[in-house]
């Protein structure tokens, strides 16, 4: 008889929990995490072209220096539309970037759905470095770093061998047609799924998920729209025993909070957006490092002595003033006009803490 508990639930996620290479995390480990590159052959449908130089600037003239680790969490490469080789051609001094990466310590790339088949090709430039998760121990803690497509129950996302012919529609069929980011077209109906899925896991497990795949960055499961909520109402919370001089500021911060709201759920009727939150009390067991080819800047997660943090890098020129939630100012990067703003931060123990508490 078989016996049913609830792991069998996740099959997928639970074989990478148990097969994944362990790196332990020092009190001073800076570890870098970007996702989600689709880089492709320069031209016009390679929707990495745009972040090109803010990509290669911020990793050599910043997290290269800072002494930063660095982990490309899957979809670095476009290969549902391009060839491998023509991929490579055009952005080779980026790969010899990434391997620099390894003088600080080390360098790995996990495969997302969109490079999942360079597992078979022996003379890919990243092959020494390529792996399906790798788990960051913390003392007794884990943190599993995963592209994320393992959880979803589209076959032809998990399983290389059947995305082989979504591989040749993309290639061949698409492209003539005009059909353009056909793979990438996640409703929010989808991207929740596998959200939950993966946040049901980690709860059960007790670990915290670090994933890219659907685009969407979330801080301790938080999408910006669920961070939103949460500020606004802790202001609320805190008005009424304020000072008068306090109360004024209170205000004026929610009324600033309350727009950027506004906003988020006017693009979202475009883009499909939906709340991350799935009960009351959100337990901190996922992340998402986002993408790297948003229109205006790119999304990362950082690991630096402890914490875990979001930060959004932009180019100034190009940007309206980005308004941060939690008053922390951007930072510049000199000699170059890119921006660094760090969305949200906590210490690695605050988030275990809350999800032995919650989970
Ligand atoms: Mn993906």
């Amino acid at each position: 008889m078989k016996h049913f508990n609830n792991h069998d639930k996740h099959p997928h996620l639970e074989r990478l929990l148990n097969s994944s290479k362990s790196l332990s995390l020092e009190s001073d480990t800076r570890i870098l995490i970007l996702s989600d590159l689709h880089m492709g052959n320069g031209g016009r449908r390679d929707e990495f072209r745009r972040n090109a130089e803010l990509v290669e600037g911020v990793l050599e003239n910043y997290y290269l220096s800072e002494k930063y680790n660095l982990i490309l969490n899957g979809d670095v490469e476009e290969l549902f539309k391009f060839p491998l080789n023509n991929i490579v051609d055009t952005w080779r001094d980026i790969y010899e970037l990434f391997l620099r990466f390894n003088e600080n310590g080390f360098f790995y790339k996990t495969f997302g759905n969109h490079d999942a088949s360079l597992q078979d090709e022996k003379e890919y430039i990243l092959a020494p470095f390529l792996l399906e998760s790798l788990k960051l121990l913390y003392g007794q803690e884990s943190v599993l770093v995963f592209h994320g497509h393992q959880a979803s129950v589209f076959l032809w996302e998990t399983y290389p061998i059947v995305s082989r012919s979504i591989v040749w529609f993309l290639r061949y069929i698409a492209k003539p047609f005009g059909i353009r980011n056909f793979s990438i077209a996640y409703n929010s109906r989808r991207r929740f799924a596998i959200e939950k899925s993966i946040y049901d896991f980690s709860n059960q497990s007790k670990i915290v998920s670090v994933i890219g795949h659907t685009h969407r960055p979330l801080f301790e499961s938080l999408s910006k729209v669920d961070y939103l909520r949460y500020r606004i109402e802790e202001l609320c919370r805190a008005f009424p025993a304020a000072e008068a001089k306090e109360k004024k500021k209170i205000r004026n911060k929610i009324s600033t909070l309350r727009e950027e709201l506004d906003a988020c759920f006017r693009k979202g009727k475009q883009i499909g957006l939906r709340s991350g939150v799935y009960n009351n009390l959100t337990i901190p067991s996922v992340f998402n490092s986002g993408c790297a080819i948003g229109k205006r800047g790119i999304t990362a997660l950082e690991i630096d002595h402890e914490k875990i943090r979001l930060v959004y890098w932009y180019n100034g020129k190009q940007s309206r003033k980005f308004l941060s939630d939690r008053d922390s100012r951007p930072m510049q990067l000199p000699g170059t006009g890119y921006y660094r703003i760090v969305l949200n931060e906590d210490h690695l123990d605050y988030v275990f803490s809350r999800l032995h508490l919650l989970a």
